[in-house]
């Protein structure tokens, strides 16, 4: 674990405004803190619950060293427990999604309900109590069609975010979606450059050519020019129902905006992507509602199709990003929409972003690399999720038992 007095003199050395010292993002130490402060103790958004449509719907999923098995229950309640037989630990689900009428571990058959508990354990002694061996629950919660996890014993308070999210989501009709596409992408850079990458669209007009003929890049809310255009949108929306406050907390945010002139949804042509919409539709103006939670996705519900981006670390300078695109569940591939017209722009920008992303590790990574200042306005978003992060390693090391080490 991390030198404790290394660390406050790594926070101290940073300076307000600036990247982060280059150990952050390099040394395996932190990156061991990282995995148990942030990915331990916060809730980790996983995914969409239209992703277990059945009773034994399941999903895996890897947060640090854990699997993670998520399923549906016989009662339709989703369920989250660690991924590792209560037996001799062997992992039990290794797919990534399917479906099951019970959970048979393939080492020793030892089979548990879809709640967990122990059901079958063969061969073993009389006052063997299959009571005593139920899976491990992890705690989860879902808002909006949504799925978080956390694996503290004691998780933070889940609700301010859960009722904020379950007033903007409303609209966008994921609890009816379904899967239409996922894809992998492995970025070799530490999660917190992946992160920080996608916090910013300063590097958009250079970096993201297809992405940019929709998405608008808006960070001057000093700019009254701006500021009147969106509060036209924004009145449009009110009156059709839509909400339009931004909706803010230490560690997310998300925001209804505008796509550039007359664009209805970020494909290469700016036309939907999907012949029936998602959701509500906002009548006569189209946008996003781009939404973020720290510390693993950013997301964009558009009115014809939701994007999720999730990103997991998986080594100190390799990181899982998972997309995932929704579309109304009565919609037909092949009739309704591609998945290729439905995935390009995300595809491509997340290969861009890839690239970026390993090149800004490989400089963070030599022994010439000075933390510079962010824009003050165009990554905004950069410093509030570095702060955020900083402020999780402070408390954690003014936590009384830490406090000397
Ligand atoms: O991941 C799988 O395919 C295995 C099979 C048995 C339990 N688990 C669902
Ligand atoms: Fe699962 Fe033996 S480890 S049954
Ligand atoms: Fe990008």
């Amino acid at each position: 674990m991390a030198n404790h007095a290394r660390l406050r003199e790594l926070l101290a050395k940073r300076q307000p405004g600036h990247a982060l010292p280059g150990d952050f993002y390099t040394a395996a130490d932190i990156y061991a803190l990282d995995l148990d402060v942030i990915f331990g103790r916060e809730w980790i958004f996983v995914g969409a619950t239209c992703e277990l449509p059945k009773r034994g719907s399941f999903i895996t999923v890897s947060i640090g060293r854990s699997s993670i098995l998520i399923l549906r229950d016989r009662d339709s309640r989703l369920r989250a427990f660690y991924n590792s037989c209560r037996h001799r630990g062997f992992k039990l689900c290794e797919a990534e999604r399917g479906q099951i009428p019970s959970v048979v571990c393939p080492y020793h058959r030892w089979t548990y309900r879809l709640d967990g508990s122990l059901v079958h354990a063969k061969l073993m002694p009389d006052n063997f109590r299959p009571e005593d061996y139920a899976l491990v629950p992890v705690n989860l919660r879902t808002v909006a069609g949504t799925i978080y996890i956390c694996l503290a014993d004691d998780p933070p308070d889940f609700t301010p975010y859960g009722e904020a999210m379950t007033e903007q989501l409303a609209p966008h009709g994921l609890e009816n979606a379904k899967l239409a596409h996922e894809d992998h992408l492995i970025e070799y850079g530490n999660w917190k450059t992946v992160v920080e990458n996608s916090r910013e669209c300063y590097h958009c007009a250079g970096g993201h050519s297809e992405l940019m003929v929709t998405f608008l890049d808006l960070y001057d809310f000093a700019n009254p020019e701006q500021n009147a255009m969106i509060q036209g949108y924004w009145d449009k929306w009110e009156a059709a129902g839509f909400t339009t406050h931004i909706t803010e907390g230490p560690h997310y945010r998300a925001t209804r905006l505008p796509f550039t002139k007359d664009a209805q949804s970020i494909t290469m042509d700016g036309k939907p992507a999907v012949a029936k919409p998602l959701g509500l539709s906002p009548p006569g103006a189209y946008g996003s509602l781009r939404w973020v939670h720290y510390p693993s996705t950013f997301n964009h519900c558009i009115n014809d199709y939701t994007v999720l981006v999730r990103m997991l670390p998986i080594g100190r300078e390799e990181t899982l990003v998972t997309t995932k695109w929704l579309v109304n569940a009565e919609a037909i591939e092949g009739v309704d929409y591609t998945i290729d017209n439905l995935t390009h722009v995300w595809r491509v920008t997340n290969d861009q972003d890839k690239a970026l992303v390993e090149r800004n590790q490989a400089g963070v990574r030599s022994a010439g690399y000075r933390p510079g200042p962010y824009s003050p306005s165009a990554e905004a978003g950069v410093l509030k999720f570095t702060d955020w992060y900083c402020d999780k390693i402070q408390a954690y090391l003014s936590q009384p038992t830490h406090a000397g080490g």
